[in-house]
């Protein structure tokens, strides 16, 4: 819906030569993107304090949300709502911890983000959100503010500043954020490592650096606010193949997870059994900004059940009927009506069902598996609400990850997806074929070669503001897996005698496992990791294809800094300049630095797939060529997913004789390895 806007914006900007100042972007002429940009800093500055910039301060204490209803495209409803809820006191403090499981809390937000969505100008949506920042609790308003600038066409161009650097609690350790407090108490500016947590005693802390990466977390915090599971169509748009996403982003978490286990010689991870302790305990070293410590998890507790949220036996449930559904080949819906799933949708219904997200078609029925799990997990420390625990990090997409038992709970919701996709016939010969051509060759310019680099963020809004003491700079060190740069050399040719549109798949395939067994083909398809998908246009003869993995389309470049934002747009405010931060727009999406998996000293060794498919039949876009990168995993906004088929194809479905890929003219297969250098 974005891109229609903005063609029709430019359109207009060739009609009507006064609109052709092209960093005016919105609807609301004046307002320049760089503005915006200025306004949506200055609102998530120091967000735990109130607004201390004249103009916002001013609109929050004299902005009327419900004097003009023009402003609004439901008449002003919501912020009718909203203002009631204040007005009767209902809504949660400030300073208090905000989880997006909590149902009330979530309701909260969602208040909030129903009064921005319905603005139809930046007026409108920058009034309102200082005026609620004042007064709505802290955590709820960054959310709806993240959700809306995501999702509002007037938040186009907007690049949202990076979360570890807005709510750095939710990213650090509390050592680190101890050691910031004393730096501003005692104004001595300071830059402090942060460990991952654990010892060397515990063998999951030799991956705790993918869990705790907090550039992962950003991925996983922002899919899940492309992707909200409350998101309902009457918001403005339908978000395409929603539930496969779903599945197929997190399936990729866990792919990756287990190749940095198998580079770390761990085994491959085993899925969570709800009639098994879980074995793996979580003590976060992180605290809530408000509301004390996150709750730690012995080794081997046994699974509670969890007053007000679900009992073991009710889980147990909903896996058997999402199971039975599977092998029945069909879920049945709220009215009793069967939806088939046994075809290459059913990923789609299934994972709505599963996650469970609003879209499901049935919640009485097959009920929340995976987000109840999120809250059963994230409770264990006090499943009686004894200790008056905060949420644990489980109940958080910021800090999920962190937490071992995450990769346990999305193995099992994986591999129910994996039974569900195994019911569906093998591609045949014919169908993985396009016909006339072939990959020749792959070749790696360059060295495929892991190490960890060190990465500062500020502190800054971790800690209290007070006019009586200056802020310094505080930073935390952290070390992040990167890696060297390569680019791919795919030499492809094209005997149709005319130029062909292909799709390039590029997979990159674990062949040990932790034992040194070779996978078969069949266990080792659901290991192999998303490395690119790009289409390219292939003239008839030879092409030689050179691909950078800088551009590959599942990853992200680095986040700006929330200072660089803050300077860039201010700089283009007062110089009338124009901003464009575009290539930073997209949040979702694996960070470019984590594209290969950690490699080991010796090299540890992988099968590299490059498939080629007919992109006239897959392409969804008009010219897919030029698409913009992440949407592999994170699609397009408010557009089509760029690519019919299934994700994952050709590796999501079973494979019971390996000639049939193998021999296909159009995919071929090299090993690689991949080196870790310990003393970069
Ligand atoms: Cu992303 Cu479980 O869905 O964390």
């Amino acid at each position: 819906m974005k891109l229609l806007i903005l063609c029709s914006l430019i359109a207009a900007a060739a009609a009507w030569p006064s609109f052709s100042d092209d960093h005016f972007l919105s609807d609301d002429p004046g307002v320049t993107l760089a503005k915006k940009q200025q306004d949506v800093n200055h609102l998530l500055d120091d967000i735990y304090d109130h607004l201390h910039f004249s103009d916002l301060k001013d609109f929050s204490d004299t902005f009327d949300p419900e004097a003009d209803s023009s402003q609004y495209t439901d008449d002003g409803a919501a912020a009718h709502a909203l203002i009631q809820e204040i007005k009767d006191h209902r809504v949660l403090e400030q300073h208090h911890w905000f989880s997006l499981f909590n149902t009330r809390q979530r309701e909260e937000a969602l208040l909030l983000f129903d009064v921005l969505i319905h603005c139809k100008t930046w007026s409108c949506f920058v009034h309102n959100a200082a005026y609620f920042r004042e007064r709505l609790n802290e955590g709820e308003f960054a959310y709806a503010l993240y959700v809306a600038v995501i999702h509002s066409d007037l938040g186009q161009g907007i690049v949202l500043p990076p979360l570890y650097e807005v709510t750095p609690h939710l990213f650090t350790n509390s050592e680190v954020i101890n050691k910031a407090y004393t730096a501003k108490m005692t104004q001595t500016p300071g830059k402090f490592e942060m460990k991952f947590t654990g010892t060397k005693k515990n063998k999951e802390q030799r991956v705790a650096y993918f869990g705790e990466d907090i550039g992962l977390n950003i991925h996983h915090v922002t899919w899940h606010m492309d992707f909200p599971f409350w998101w309902k169509d009457s918001y403005g748009y339908h978000l395409d193949r929603k539930g496969e996403l779903f599945f197929w982003a997190h399936h990729q978490l866990t792919a990756r997870f287990d190749a940095e286990r198998l580079s770390n010689h761990l085994d491959v991870v085993d899925e969570l059994h709800w009639d098994d302790v879980i074995h793996e305990g979580f003590a976060p070293h992180t605290n809530y900004k408000y509301g004390g410590e996150f709750p730690a998890r012995p080794d081997d507790v046994h699974f509670e059940d969890v007053d007000g949220v679900a009992n073991v036996r009710d889980m147990v449930i909903l896996e058997s009927r999402i199971r039975d559904a599977i092998a029945h080949g069909y879920i049945v819906d709220r009215s009793g009506n069967k939806i088939d799933i046994k075809n290459d949708h059913g990923i789609d219904t299934l994972g709505e069902i599963i996650e469970s997200s609003a879209y499901s078609a049935n919640p009485q029925y097959y009920g929340s598996l995976h987000n109840t799990a999120h809250i059963m997990l994230g409770r264990q420390g006090d499943p009686h609400g004894k200790f008056n625990f905060p949420p644990g990090v489980m109940e958080h997409f910021e800090t999920a990850t962190r937490d071992p038992s995450f990769f346990r709970l999305h193995k099992y919701i994986d591999n129910i997806f994996k039974e569900h996709k195994d019911t569906l016939p093998p591609y045949t010969q014919e169908e993985l074929e396009f016909s006339g051509v072939s990959v020749d060759n792959i070749a790696i310019d360059g060295e495929l070669k892991t190490y960890f680099d060190n990465f500062e963020f500020s502190l800054i809004n971790a800690v209290d503001k007070s006019d009586k003491v200056k802020d310094v700079e505080i930073h935390a060190i952290v070390p992040r897996l990167n890696h060297q740069e390569f680019s791919y050399n795919i030499d492809i040719t094209n005997n149709n005698g005319n130029k062909v549109l292909g799709t390039i798949r590029i997979f990159l395939c674990p062949r040990y496992d932790n034992n040194g067994v070779l996978f078969s083909f069949e266990e080792g398809r659901w290991h192999c990791i998303e490395m690119d998908k790009f289409y390219k246009s292939l003239a008839p003869g030879s092409n030689h294809i050179v691909r950078k993995s800088v551009d590959s389309s599942v990853t992200v470049p680095d986040r700006p800094s929330f200072d660089s934002l803050k300077r860039k747009a201010d700089q283009a405010v007062e110089s009338h300049s124009k901003l464009d931060l575009h290539e930073f727009e997209r949040s979702c999406g694996i960070p470019n630095r984590l594209l290969l998996p950690k490699g080991t000293t010796s090299g540890m060794e992988f099968s590299l797939f490059v498939g080629v498919s007919d992109g006239d039949e897959d392409k969804t876009v008009d010219n897919p060529e030029d698409l913009a990168a992440t949407h592999s995993q994170c699609g397009i906004h408010g557009e089509k997913y760029p690519d019919k088929r299934p994700m994952g194809y050709p590796v999501d479905r079973h494979i019971p004789d390996p000639r049939v890929v193998l021999q296909a003219p159009n995919i071929h297969k090299v090993h690689v390895k991949i080196f870790h250098d310990e003393h970069h």
